[in-house]
């Protein structure tokens, strides 16, 4: 099979989605293994192994020029939107030549070229962020759109209400991505938020149109971010996606919570409906050698995280004396 190639404001073959897909996942797991064994990436990571769909489905539904922003879950998002994956690996090591200097780590991840505009671990920091740089595109007369992926907990913050009804006043082109995956930390959902009340109706209440939808299904996902992408570059104001998913690994860092935060059979089950899973068994069905497409993409995958890696490791660390460069300093007359 060739290699499939996603050209702008087309949607994207199921092909390109199952592929950017394992992508993700092989990065994603490569890291995770090295991050444990070698300990030498110093930063925290939220690896997002089992929410891959959200990321992939929405950012193909993005133009190159668009914009997205994230919370401290940011790999999957980075690396969908085009993000370079060498800059990022150097960036966990931190490394002078990482996307951001090396400064910031895995929840400081940047790629300008590629639209990911920023990430950052502050909850609900980049939905207020996102919801300015897309009013500033719209009032310069662009169609860019601007999306920004969160998570359920970060639902919670006031920040997320106060934008949400900016954005609805201001008819603002931002497309809101909650990858609701039932938990924040080790608290669940149904602890913290009155039951039958989805994130989606608190959009809503604010007039956006919303969705709610299995964050599982990269098609379903992809169908749904066009409609939300075409929605905002026609003027129409900001579009909601909830979707519901659920991470694999522990909170932060490459193990598993299973039978310590949330119990096995909870994991099993949402890894019964693995989005990588699906996709490949739904486009098993209309074509053959599906199953030796996706060994080949695991070994070119692997190999391009191991490069990244040794590229990593090769690379300076930023110069002791220059640590402080871009960070706020008090003037020293300052009073
Ligand atoms: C303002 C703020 N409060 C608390 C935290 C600590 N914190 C980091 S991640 C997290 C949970 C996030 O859950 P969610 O938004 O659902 O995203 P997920 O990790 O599930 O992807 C919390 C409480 C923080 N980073 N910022």
């Amino acid at each position: 099979m060739p290699t499939p190639t996603t050209p702008d404001d087309r949607t994207a073959e199921p092909a390109v989605l199952l592929r950017e897909m394992v992508r993700i996942r092989c990065v994603e797991e490569e890291l995770a293994d090295l991050y444990r064994d070698e300990q030498q990436m110093r930063t925290p990571v939220h690896f997002s192994i089992g929410q891959e769909a959200a990321a992939v489905g929405v950012c193909a539904a993005l133009r190159g020029h668009d914009l997205v922003y994230t919370g401290h879950r940011s790999h999957a998002p980075y690396l969908a939107k085009g993000g370079d994956l060498t800059d990022m690996v150097a960036e966990l090591h931190g490394k002078e030549t990482g996307c951001a200097a090396g400064r910031g780590g895995s929840v400081h991840l940047t790629d300008h070229a590629a639209g990911f505009a920023g990430s950052a671990a502050i909850l609900g920091e980049m939905i207020s962020v996102a919801t300015g740089a897309a009013w500033a595109l719209a009032k310069r007369g662009t169609d860019r759109v601007v999306a920004t992926f969160f998570g359920d907990g970060a639902a919670e913050e006031g920040v997320f209400h106060e934008s949400l009804n900016f954005a609805a006043v201001h008819r603002i082109p931002v497309v809101y991505v909650c990858e609701n995956n039932a938990y924040s930390i080790s608290s669940p959902l149904a602890a913290r938020q009155p039951t039958g009340v989805r994130i989606a109706d608190r959009a809503r209440g604010y007039g956006i149109v919303a969705e709610h939808l299995d964050g599982n299904d990269v098609t379903a996902v992809h169908e749904a971010a066009r409609r939300a992408v075409a929605h905002c570059r026609a003027g129409r104001g900001p579009y909601f996606l909830e979707l519901a998913t659920y991470r694999w690994r522990e909170h932060v860092g490459p193990g598993w919570d299973n039978g310590v935060d949330r119990p096995h059979d909870e994991v099993e089950e949402w890894q019964r409906h693995c989005p990588v899973r699906r996709a490949a068994d739904r486009l098993g069905a209309a074509m053959s050698g599906i199953e030796e497409q996706l060994a080949a993409w695991d070994e070119e995958f692997r190999d391009e995280a191991r490069l990244a890696v040794a590229a990593a490791k090769a690379a300076p660390y930023p110069a002791a004396g220059r640590l402080t460069d871009g960070a706020y300093e008090r003037p020293a007359d300052a009073s």
